[in-house]
């Protein structure tokens, strides 16, 4: 019995629950992955304890000689996976990580340019609705509605007449690929400070097969467990002539104590993000998005920008005659677990959307390929074009060969709610 089950059986009990629920679906939501046992362990383990404001070297408190070779660590190697010059490992997400960028290089009240969040941006590059958007000034650009594709002369026709303090690009439902160099040089001729938010595909940079920001960008943000596939949390690098003031934006400037645990795990993700066999899986996501955007069109979807050069796929659905949230629903109940998502031109409500989202990060991760994201592409039109009982039945059925054929923990040394907390 483990302690968590002697001390807290309905803790443990749901963590069993997640566990199984898991190890038992398809998931195919864009922003999430499966860790492996030794990042879980890293993350489950007792650098929980530490205080340790500051940097290494540098700390607030005393004992911190262990997680400062942790944290270095951490840092050495976020800079070689990535070619950074600068690193910063303490952010706890990517909101605080692209926080923390934002107010390097702008003081509240200043101009900021972002995608809108319904054209594939993200809530923290200047929502109205989020401290982005409250504390600066923001400035929304977003995608050519017929193409799907950033519309880099409005792009640059904004940032020349608004001049912000800085130029963010990146974001949650862009599937395409970024031409970092052209948004480089708008920064340029507008007097910006171009940020690049990698979260969704620094796995796919890690791995080779998406075009790198970091030779572009001043300052790149990312989360680390979206294709990257390390534990939930942010990462920052930047220039060199940006390290100071960037270490100075995350603490003391917007979070207190850093998650050594946290970060111990993200030096475990980094380091398998750089072993061979992370490029190959780094391509593979790409390709099973492929193959499953081919099998969603010719079962009669309209896939935003036509296509995929990343791990997600954003499908319009403003053809069928269901929401996003009815098709999240209908999926769900066959275990197909994806999200409801806005799509450019939106106007439902984002409770309720005409788009959906999927990505195939997770999926890879348990060794599926192409073959099996063809039957998924059949599965999700299957339901969605009749959401009865007996389809999502007989869909469930298929979704538990499929899981049974590719476990995800289930076969490894120690399950995944009792690996990093057993005897
Ligand atoms: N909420 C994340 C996503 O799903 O893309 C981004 O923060």
């Amino acid at each position: 019995m483990s302690h968590l089950e002697k001390v807290d059986p309905r803790i443990h009990a749901l963590v069993q629950q997640e566990a199984e629920r898991q190890e038992g679906g398809l998931e195919l939501i864009a922003s999430e992955n499966f860790v492996s046992l030794a990042v879980l362990e890293a993350m489950g383990s007792g650098l929980t304890n530490k205080y340790a404001e500051g940097y290494p070297g540098r700390r607030y408190y005393g004992g911190c000689e262990v997680v400062d070779k942790v944290e270095s660590l951490a840092i050495e190697r976020a800079c070689e996976l990535f070619g950074a010059e600068h690193a910063n490992v303490q952010p706890h997400s990517g909101a605080q990580a692209n926080m923390a960028a934002f107010l390097a290089v702008a003081d509240p009240g200043d101009t900021i340019m972002g995608m809108s969040l319904t054209h594939g941006g993200h809530l923290t590059h200047g929502a109205s609705v989020n401290a982005s958007g409250r504390l600066f000034r923001p400035v929304q650009y977003g995608v050519d509605e017929s193409t799907g594709l950033i519309d880099i002369d409005q792009v640059r026709e904004l940032a020349l007449k608004e001049r912000p303090a800085l130029i963010i690009v990146g974001g949650s439902a862009y599937p395409r690929v970024i031409d970092f160099e052209a948004f480089r040089a708008i920064a340029d001729d507008a007097g910006s400070v171009l940020i690049v938010d990698m979260a969704h595909f620094a796995g796919l940079v890690a791995g080779g097969c998406y075009p790198s920001p970091v030779p572009h960008a001043q300052i790149v943000t990312s989360t680390t467990h979206k294709t990257l596939r390390g534990p939930r949390g942010g990462l920052i690098l930047c220039t060199g002539d940006y390290s100071k003031t960037v270490d100075k934006q995350v603490f003391p400037g917007t979070q207190g104590g850093p998650l050594e645990h946290v970060i111990a795990a993200k030096a475990v993700a980094f380091h398998e993000a750089m072993q061979p066999d992370f490029k190959q899986y780094a391509a593979r996501v790409v390709k099973n998005a492929q193959v499953l955007g081919d099998s969603l069109q010719q079962r009669g979807f309209t896939l935003v920008s036509g296509g995929t050069d990343s791990h997600l796929l954003l499908i319009d659905l403003r053809a069928q005659s269901y929401t996003g949230k009815e098709a999240e629903e209908a999926l769900g109940r066959a275990e197909i677990h994806i999200n409801k998502n806005t799509i450019p031109g939106e106007t439902r409500s984002p409770f309720i959307t005409s788009g959906i989202r999927i990505g195939t990060s997770g999926l890879t991760t348990r060794g599926m390929g192409e073959a099996e994201m063809k039957t998924i592409g059949e599965m999700i039109s299957d339901v969605l074009s009749d959401m009865s009982n007996a389809v999502v039945t007989r869909v469930t059925q298929r979704v538990q060969e499929l899981t049974e054929a590719f476990p995800l923990y289930r076969d490894s040394a120690a399950p995944i709610s009792s690996q990093a907390l057993a005897d």
